[in-house]
């Protein structure tokens, strides 16, 4: 892959930013939580989409650094927004399976929360349902010192994986984020996985966000299904950090 040379010189010569997209309270309407999502911008080539150079993150190893930065800002972020009073939201940083399947996984966050003197529980990771499915007894062992700190787990894009709903039982967890496709099958009359994902979240005493919520249609079935929280361009798209501030202020 080409961007593959220029990646390892990005992180010093700081090309990459996070964007946050806020999540709401169904019900409120207020912001109960911004997911981090990172960008590069790249000198020539524009802005490159996580999409594309995660996977060249993880062929590379880059992601180890990659991953703690990204943890670290989005850390140092949240505390100036505690600093600007802004209390009771979480800030969400997305985990790859490389990085949380290193050994010293959990230290890692440790230390950057250490070190940052973020409080845990302000923080959230999100892991995939594939990370989560995958050696069970290590990710379990991970998920348990991470709650004992507090730490808030979510477990993304859910239901486009192959959950072992045994397993999922025995996680740790706290949150699901039901997959966006599930979201648009609204529009088609397709909403009974949806619905069931809801029904088996409420079961497992896990709060229940929906993605890519983009239409008031979408927003109206969710609330009929009793969803707590909603992710989308509806709502808000991915912003900058400097735009962020003033709509956490305003709320
Ligand atoms: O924000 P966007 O739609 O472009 O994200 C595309 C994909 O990249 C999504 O699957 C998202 O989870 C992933 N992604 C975005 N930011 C991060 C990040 O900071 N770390 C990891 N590991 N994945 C990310
Ligand atoms: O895999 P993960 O759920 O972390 O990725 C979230 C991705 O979804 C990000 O790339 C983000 O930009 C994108 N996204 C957020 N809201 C919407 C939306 O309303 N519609 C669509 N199509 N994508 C969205
Ligand atoms: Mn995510
Ligand atoms: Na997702």
């Amino acid at each position: 892959f080409e961007i593959t040379n220029d990646f390892y010189d990005a992180l010093d010569k700081e090309q990459f930013k996070l964007n946050y997209q806020p999540q709401v309270d169904l019900h409120s309407g207020k912001i109960v939580g911004v997911e981090a999502l990172i960008r590069w911008q790249h000198p020539t080539k524009g802005v490159i989409s996580p999409a594309k150079f995660i996977p060249v993150a993880e062929e590379t190893g880059l992601i180890i650094p990659l991953g703690s930065w990204i943890l670290r800002k989005a850390c140092l972020d949240r505390k100036q927004w505690l600093e600007a009073g802004i209390q009771d939201i979480r800030v969400a940083v997305n985990i790859s399976m490389k990085q949380f399947q290193q050994e010293n996984f959990v230290e890692t966050v440790l230390s950057i929360l250490e070190e940052t003197g973020l409080d845990p529980t302000y923080l959230e990771l999100e892991i995939t349902e594939s990370i989560a499915m995958n050696k069970h007894q290590d990710v379990i062992k991970k998920l348990t010192l991470l709650r004992e700190k507090q730490i808030y787990v979510s477990i993304d894009d859910f239901g486009t994986g192959y959950s072992s709903l045994s397993y999922l039982k025995e996680l740790p967890i706290n949150q699901l984020k039901v997959d966006q496709s599930f979201v648009q099958g609204i529009d088609h009359g397709n909403y009974q996985i949806l619905q069931s994902i809801i029904t088996l979240a409420q079961a497992m005493q896990l709060s229940v966000v929906a993605e890519g919520v983009e239409t008031e249609k979408q927003a109206q079935r969710l609330k009929e299904f009793k969803c707590s929280i909603a992710q989308g361009y509806l709502y808000y798209k991915p912003m900058p950090v400097e735009d962020l501030l003033p709509v956490l202020k305003s709320i």
